[in-house]
């Protein structure tokens, strides 16, 4: 058997970009193409470009909003299923360059590269595989196709932060004309590796996303949610975007990640404020509101994983108000949450180890590590008089590699204690949420099972509903 401090050695840890990465938590997703204006969510490739034509389209406006909403980055689908491309692509007719939007010299890629870079938002591209409306879709020649526009998008806007590759593939389609079914085989047609490297080469720090990493994994549903236990570690063996072998299962695979997986492939919760990834007017009414969004906050942000919320400019091409409104409402729940946190910093005191005054401050720098030999490590709070408190906030060094496997809380009650709350994984941020509000002057947190000797970065309280 390993020792723990073996263990520890070879752990997986993240690169210094995913780690960048996950301390982003929040970045928008722009749904927006020939869909908007054919009020379709999945294009057939048919459609002429001269559909395209926003009456003030405003990439500044979607970069404005994004950075209001407090998100960090903005990724663009450059080209959905449908094969319409936002850029000027030297490689297809198909794109706004036919089309009225500034008489065919627009450039929707570069004005939000560009509006991204003077917010202060990173910024990443979504080109999508499958493509309806290449006449080569199937074969070898779309396959070059795909990587000079994979080029195209990864030389001539700057820095990327991510790449989003999309799972869905092959199926009816315009096709040049054909108007037939393709299928191909997801497992090799693609030849991800080759794509893989190139996108490696042109842009050695983007992320990579897709249902199988190779460095970012897909959360394995469209709503928003992270499992309540999730491992950044994976094991991708035999999937590749678009395709897993048999006996698969997104919530078990995706969601949770596997505990001794050896890669680190950290899940992204893609979900959309509302129903459609497209704008529709009929679902005005059906914008997600800043509740609603909170929750998904939780159940996202608060799992450890990374929150990637579409906001889809409609006609125009601007994001609407009712959906900016909403976006307003959720930053102030979430600055709610901050504020609640009480200035006071309580005491820590641990079983073992280094410092424990480095969990009051949110710093991923300064940290509290458990001895190696701790078979029972834990970290106390006192608050020197009782406080109440509805929230705990904790945060694990995930530098160090992800290694708590089981955590309990328990508040002190006279001499004795009493367990308000437990979990398995605590990840770059957890938010426990208690079913009501705690009243103590002591809390303390139990650090068990653990891979390898755990290593916390913050551990604090807030009451929101006391505010
Ligand atoms: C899916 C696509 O099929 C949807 O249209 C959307 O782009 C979503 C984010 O990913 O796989």
């Amino acid at each position: 058997m390993q020792s723990k401090d073996e263990t520890a050695a070879s752990l997986p840890r993240p690169t210094a970009q995913q780690l960048e990465w996950h301390r982003m938590e929040f970045y928008g997703f722009i749904h927006f193409g020939i869909n908007t204006f054919t009020d379709q969510e999945w294009g057939y490739g048919d459609q002429p470009p001269t559909r395209f034509d926003p009456s003030r389209l405003s990439p500044q406006q979607w970069a404005e909003v994004a950075t209001d909403a407090g998100m960090r980055g903005l990724i663009l689908t450059c080209k959905h299923h449908d094969g319409f491309c936002l850029w000027p692509s030297r490689y297809t007719e198909y794109s706004l360059k036919n089309s009225p939007y500034k008489g065919g010299t627009g450039d929707v890629v570069g004005e939000l590269s560009e509006a991204c870079r003077q917010q202060g938002l990173k910024f990443g591209v979504y080109l999508s595989p499958w493509d309806r409306n290449h006449r080569h879709y199937g074969g070898p020649e779309y396959i070059r196709y795909y990587r000079d526009q994979m080029q195209e998008l990864l030389t001539q806007y700057g820095p990327i932060f991510e790449v989003w590759l999309d799972g869905a593939n092959g199926g009816d389609g315009y096709y040049g004309g054909a108007n037939e079914t393709r299928t191909i085989d997801r497992a090799t047609y693609y030849q991800w590796s080759t794509t893989i490297a190139q996108i490696r080469q042109l842009q050695p720090d983007a992320l990579i996303f897709s249902d199988a990493g190779p460095d970012i994994r897909w959360i394995g549903n469209e709503r928003g949610m992270a499992s309540a236990s999730t491992w950044y570690t994976f094991d991708p063996q035999g999937r590749y975007p678009g395709y897993s072998p048999p006996g698969y299962d997104p919530a078990a695979d995706l969601g949770q990640g596997h505990q001794t997986g050896r890669s680190w492939i950290p899940p992204e919760a893609d979900v959309s404020i509302r129903p459609g990834w497209f704008y529709h007017e009929k679902e005005d009414s059906q914008v997600k509101d800043g509740r609603q969004l909170m929750e998904l906050y939780y159940q996202s942000v608060g799992r450890g994983a990374n929150l990637l919320l579409n906001l889809p400019p409609d006609r125009s091409g601007c994001i609407p108000q009712q959906d900016i409104g909403a976006l307003q409402e959720f930053r102030r729940l979430r600055q709610q949450l901050q504020d609640s946190i009480p200035a006071q910093v309580p005491t820590a005191s641990a079983s073992s180890g280094s410092s424990p005054a480095a969990v009051s401050h949110p710093s991923s720098e300064q940290f509290w590590q458990a001895h190696t030999e701790d078979k029972a490590p834990w970290l106390q709070l006192e608050f020197g008089t009782p406080v109440t408190f509805d929230h705990v906030i904790l945060q694990e060094t995930i530098a160090r590699g992800q290694r708590i496997a089981g955590w309990q809380l328990q508040a002190a009650q006279g001499p004795a204690w009493r367990t308000i709350g437990s979990g398995a994984t605590i990840g770059f941020k957890r938010l426990h949420v208690l079913p009501e509000p705690v009243r103590t002057d002591k809390l303390r947190l139990l650090l068990a099972p653990y891979v390898a000797s755990p290593a916390l970065s913050y551990f604090a309280v807030a009451d929101v509903s006391g505010e």
